[in-house]
């Protein structure tokens, strides 16, 4: 098993994670406290957070997370056979989105949320593929709230190092190009306590109905 490589930065100006096949950028202080803070406590009352339920191998599992989508009308996304119809963009994740598009030069149609609640919630190895997604989508990943260490693989070539990027509050990730096609990503369940966290990754819904 090949030992994952740890990247941590106190930077605020973008850096490249150096990585084969992929394009990843990182900036640690996108947001500071108080700011990410105040966020962080209007999206938890704001948003509409559900528990889904998914359907793995033909059992219904519930999802082990909170989870939301917003969006322009009809960028419906499906998600592990959760089909999602978005809700209408608050003003909080209005000026989020604006920040973020200055910031990366991406525009964003629509956000999944997800609400980590503690050391037990968690989201799989998956890659951001599903086919509502451009073939090299941005995605552009931005965390609140207690840290949580997020872990990449590459798909095809065992050899090739983890990567571990610890995603702490108002961190800001930027994936783009070839990232989704030739790599994995999870955030895993935690041995020790952790206070909850919300990630939130813009997305553009290509084929609109
Ligand atoms: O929580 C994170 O940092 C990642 C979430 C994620 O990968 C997803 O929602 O597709
Ligand atoms: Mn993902």
């Amino acid at each position: 098993m090949n030992d994952s490589l740890s990247l941590f930065s106190g930077s605020s100006t973008p850096e490249t994670i150096p990585m084969q096949d992929a394009q990843v950028r990182f900036m640690q202080a996108f947001y500071r406290q108080p700011l990410s803070g105040e966020l962080m406590e209007r999206l938890l009352s704001e948003i509409c957070w559900r528990q889904e339920t998914i359907i793995l191998w033909g059992k219904e599992h519930l999802q082990p997370r909170l989870s939301a989508w917003y969006g322009d009308a009809g960028s419906r996304y499906t998600y592990s056979g959760v089909m999602l119809d978005p809700h209408p963009w608050s003003d909080t994740l209005l000026r989020i989105r604006r920040d973020i598009e200055n910031a990366t030069g991406h525009h964003f149609n629509s956000v999944l949320l997800n609400l980590y609640r503690n050391e037990h919630d968690s989201v799989g190895w998956h890659s951001d593929a599903e086919p509502e997604l451009s073939n090299a989508p941005a995605i552009a990943s931005l965390s609140l709230g207690d840290t949580r260490m997020f872990r990449l693989r590459h798909r095809k070539r065992k050899e090739v190092q983890q990567v571990s990027i610890a995603l702490t509050d108002g961190s800001l990730l930027l994936m783009e190009g070839t990232t989704q096609r030739f790599w994995q990503h999870a955030v895993m369940k935690e041995k020790d306590a952790r206070l909850p966290r919300i990630n939130l990754t813009f997305r553009t819904i290509q084929h609109q109905k």
